[in-house]
């Protein structure tokens, strides 16, 4: 099956994220010169007082001009200085069904979030948010990305600011997304190497799972509802997918040198999970080639109930649909502090 796949051997890295950007993604818009916070909300007495939430402004100064988008950060009274993660979500709401924050800080976990469409809706209008600024009347280059990257540069942006916070291990802070935002939180982490480990929660579709042989969703669904997710010119591997030259699993390689996380759900045949679990076989070889633990398993094929906990690629299938569960967070720390 795997036979026909594109691999990534003697490729470097700046080859294969070359390639995703101008492939799929496009290419981002230039980092920010720099970052500033301006406090919009700040309580002390978070989660039965066990943790401090600032509501900020994050003021990102760059050569294209300036954008700011609010960004909640939750730090544990408990650990000092505290792992934790940056959550892309789809809300602009803490707690969120998404986001058990009592419980992650109870873990020890800080967090911070920020809600994507308060960078850019998640539609065809490229005249709001980051695009109103980096695209000025709206309308994008061939090889500019599509959303997927305007939201990967915003995420980036926060790790600018949180690698700054005296609360926060800046060795220790992850990217974790759910669904469109786990293509995202996969991007971010290929393109930033200071994030610890990326987590693709059922990513599916052009995120973990691999293009070729895909039993869910395919590139010509994929792009029919989404195009303004990806460069215009992805349209091409549309019900094309062995004309590709790479596939999925180049996205979770491209992750190297840090660590990378792949989770699937059991009733989320949308996302493929047996391609997100052989796209993790796949990146494997990648981390491998550079003298990394890989992707640590008992079986080259999904197998119920897989927990891979010990390499540098991690993954899991728990039960339940398309979702971003507690079940999801609980495995993740449980992955952090193996
Ligand atoms: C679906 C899309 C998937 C996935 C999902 C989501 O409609 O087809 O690729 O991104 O949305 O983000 O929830």
């Amino acid at each position: 099956m795997m036979n026909n796949i594109p691999g990534t051997k003697g490729l470097s890295k700046k080859e294969i994220v070359d390639t995703l950007l101008r492939e799929e993604y496009g290419y981002l818009p230039s980092r920010p010169t720099s970052v500033s916070a301006t406090v919009i909300e700040r309580d002390e007495r978070f989660v039965a007082g066990k943790a401090v939430m600032t509501k900020i402004s994050l003021n990102c100064k760059a050569d294209f001009g300036e954008f700011s988008f609010p960004v909640y950060c939750v730090c544990p009274k408990s650990a000092n200085p505290s792992p934790a993660f940056i959550h892309i979500n789809f809300r602009d709401l803490v707690p969120d069904v998404y986001q058990p924050i009592e419980e992650i800080v109870d873990l020890g976990y800080g967090v911070l979030t920020v809600c994507y469409e308060d960078v850019s809706t998640d539609d065809g209008d490229f005249t709001n948010g980051l695009a109103g600024v980096v695209y000025p009347d709206g309308k994008r280059g061939d090889t500019d990305c599509g959303k997927i990257g305007l939201w990967a540069w915003a995420v980036m942006a926060v790790m600018d600011y949180a690698v700054t916070l005296p609360e926060i291990d800046a060795s220790r802070i992850s990217v974790v997304g759910h669904s469109r935002l786990g293509k995202t939180a996969l991007l971010a982490g290929a393109l930033d190497e200071r994030f610890y480990c990326a987590f693709s929660n059922d990513s599916g579709c052009c995120g973990a799972s691999l293009s070729r042989n895909n039993t869910g969703e395919n590139i010509h669904q994929i792009y029919k509802t989404f195009p303004f997710w990806f460069i215009p010119g992805f349209e091409k591997y549309a019900h094309n997918e062995d004309a590709l030259p790479f596939d999925q699993h180049w996205l979770i390689a491209a992750n190297v040198p840090h660590k990378v996380y792949v989770a699937s759900a059991k009733e989320d045949s949308w996302a493929c999970p047996e391609n997100e679990y052989a796209a993790c076989v796949l990146a494997s070889e990648y981390y491998e080639d550079v003298g990394l633990v890989g992707f640590v398993r008992e079986s080259d094929t999904l197998t119920d109930g897989a927990l891979c906990h010990a390499g540098n690629i991690g993954y899991h299938i728990r039960e339940g649909i398309h979702y971003l569960s507690r079940r999801d967070w609980q495995l993740y720390i449980k992955y952090l502090n193996f």
